[in-house]
């Protein structure tokens, strides 16, 4: 327990409950809200609970812990990166010592640290089922694998999900980070640790209106850093730890509590360390979770926020980099969130749009996006490989498509570990072809029913799909391919399942016809950092005729079409996305100089051409695209 519960006295309510004795600035307002017992006792305050509370945790160096652990290596300090082809994608803490960091040269890296161990990332080869870990693979002929991490992933989220109370909820946001919606636990432990907030006094003066008593005084000690409301050289100094509490506080330092025990719990099942963000909401978890890495969790109080806030150059704020931030930083002469609180949310939504009222809360740290828990099951899976150099035989198709229902066969067969029956609807293979305009050919059929889903079964169906999709006289020139499951779904066992299952997919030849209009709005290709399996196609459960990109904030639907079913629609909806995602690939690369270092393939973006690390550009109301547009 980290804090004394207060005794019960008659006065306790009155004088409305106070932060710290520090003035919240105009600007933060909302961050010092009287919490009344009727806040406390509503059951769906949602994302306006004055008590939220979330945390963001990441695993730390999380590849190169992964390599860590399957080398057995956890308990030495040995200096780690993991390669893909000549670049560092995951640096352990440390190597980072050496000042060796992630997309540097393997070579120079070596130079820093000559006792430096790089390990390549697993790679499939054609001919193989299973991924292998070799030394130096080429990547015309291999294709990275990112399989490993993807359990290991996993199975930390199954702990975050065991150890924590069954009603907090848990959205994994990349394959190694997870937000936490720890609101509702918290509220539930505080009834219990002080049950006389669990009933409004008889001579409270306005009844269920009536402000909360005072808080006791929350002790920090073994919870974390505490960010400080005044920025001094020592974090944790005892005046800022001695500042009176809030309700908010409580409940954070209650977040801590849980937060320290899942993390220390994975640490010891599983040899990973981590680090996390506990805040009023999503951005200011994530932002503050990186304040102290790795091995640490950081607290940010509502009183904190404005100090920590203001000095940060906002163009380092997810959302606010790139050409949007370039826009404001050029048109205001600005560099930090601190000089656009000048700029009044009139003036902000003139310029860019109605949308822009998210970048002028997210200035304030408010933000109201949810946590949600996704489906657990992929109802998509893509396994994707660019081409350098391109095919411009017809034949050597099949050779790709081996290595890619590899892939495939894998991912299906793991996900059945944890969700048995699974079963795709749809194969469908997509690819791009250079050779006189770029076009984008898409083939899919109905997934059979057979007892055992294996490369050979798989490399079959797409070998067919192949025949379909290119002309073997004509000259071609692909630069990229891609297989996929869509419709993936729990079948009933027995006859039942298998039945519905027949029922469900008949090829759909006008599906993919409709979607070739669709092709030029761009998607999220960071599918490993989106979601840890296929980020790409997760949506379509949610509805089934359409997807809002998560990296421009829009939606796109696929025309409407009465004859249609379900998984016809589910697969049209796939081939949208993956479309989605050459668009976005070919604009990147397009803006790649030559010598950018390749980053990751696979799940992540599902490519492995050299192109810019690319982060998740999620807006958390949409719409983002309208900023660069305007810009
Ligand atoms: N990754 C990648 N390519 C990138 C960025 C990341 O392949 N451009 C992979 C390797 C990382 C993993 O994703 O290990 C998680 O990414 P993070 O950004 O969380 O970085 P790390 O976990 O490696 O380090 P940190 O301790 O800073 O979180
Ligand atoms: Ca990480």
């Amino acid at each position: 327990m980290s804090t004394a519960p207060h005794s019960r006295s008659k006065s306790l309510w009155k004088g409305k409950e106070t932060a710290t004795e520090t003035i919240t600035p105009p600007d933060f307002e909302d961050l010092n809200p009287t919490i009344t017992f009727r806040h406390l006792f509503a059951q769906n305050l949602g994302v306006r609970d004055p008590l939220r509370v979330i945390a963001l945790c990441d695993s730390d160096a999380f590849y190169a812990m992964c390599e860590m652990v399957r080398l057995n290596l956890t308990n030495s300090d040995k200096p780690l990166v993991v390669l893909q082809w000549q670049s560092l994608i995951a640096v352990n803490y440390p190597a980072r010592k050496f000042g060796i960091t992630r997309m540097m040269n393997v070579q120079k890296a070596k130079e820093l640290c000559p006792d430096l161990l790089a390990v390549h990332v697993a790679t499939y080869a054609e001919g193989e089922k299973e991924p292998a870990y070799r030394e130096n693979p080429d990547s015309r002929t291999h294709k990275v694998s990112l399989d490993f991490y993807r359990r290991e992933s996993v199975k930390i989220l199954q702990i975050y999900k065991q150890g924590l109370p069954e009603n907090a909820e848990i959205e994994k946001a990349s394959i190694d980070e997870a937000f936490m919606d720890l609101t509702r636990p918290v509220r539930q432990i505080l009834l219990e640790r002080y049950p006389y907030l669990a009933h409004v006094p008889d001579d409270a003066p306005l009844g269920l209106d009536t402000p909360l008593p005072p808080p006791p005084q929350v002790s920090w000690n073994h919870l974390g850093t505490l960010i400080p409301i005044d920025p001094s050289p020592e974090p944790n100094d005892s005046k800022e730890i001695d500042m009176p509490s809030t309700w908010h506080d409580v409940a954070l330092s209650i977040a801590a509590e849980l937060m320290e025990k899942v993390r220390q719990e994975i640490n010891a099942k599983l040899g990973y360390t981590t680090s996390a963000g506990i805040a009023r909401n999503k951005f200011l978890a994530k932002l503050c979770a990186s304040y102290r890495k790795p091995m640490n969790q950081s607290i940010l109080r509502n009183s904190a926020i404005p100090n920590y806030l203001k000095p940060m150059a906002f163009q380092k704020i997810r959302f606010l980099g790139g050409k949007f931030g370039d826009a404001l930083a050029t048109k205001y002469d600005v560099s930090t969130v601190g000089d656009l609180l000048a700029i009044t949310l009139d003036e902000m939504q003139t310029k860019f749009g109605e949308e822009s009222i998210w970048v002028y809360e997210i200035l304030r740290g408010i933000d109201h996006s949810e946590v949600k828990e996704k489906d657990s099951q992929n109802k998509s899976m893509l396994a994707s490989k660019n081409l350098s150099p391109a095919i411009t035989n017809f034949s050597e198709g099949y050779q790709w498509i081996r290595v890619l229902a590899a892939e495939l066969a894998l991912r299906l067969n793991d996900a059945r570990e944890t969700t048995p029956n699974l079963w795709p609807k749809t194969i469908v293979l997509n690819a791009r072809d250079v050779k006189s305009h770029e076009t984008r050919r898409s083939k899919q059929a109905p997934w059979p029913f057979v007892r055992e889903v294996n490369v050979d079964v798989i490399a079959s169906a797409a070998d067919k799909l192949w025949k379909e999709l290119i002309d073997p006289h004509a000259s071609i020139k692909v630069i990229g391919i891609s297989l996929g499951f869509t419709g993936i779904e729990g079948v009933e066992s027995g006859l039942k399942g298998i039945d519905t299952f027949f029922k469900a997919a008949p090829t759909s030849k006008r599906a993919l016809d409709d979607t070739e209009d669709q092709a030029a709005t761009p998607d999220d290709t960071d599918g490993a950092k989106g979601s840890g399996s296929n980020a790409l196609l997760r949506n379509l459960s949610k509805d089934p005729s359409s997807f809002v990109c998560s990296r421009c904030g829009k939606r796109s639907s696929l025309p409407q079409s009465a004859t249609r079913t379900e998984a016809e629609r589910a697969a049209a909806l796939a081939l949208m996305q993956m479309e989605h995602e050459d668009f976005h690939v070919a604009l990147d690369l397009s803006k790649v100089p030559e010598s950018a270092p390749p980053v990751r393939e696979g799940g992540r973006s599902g490519t492995d051409q050299p192109k810019k690390k690319k982060r998740r550009k999620e807006s958390p109301k949409g719409g983002i695209a309208r900023f660069f547009n305007k810009s």
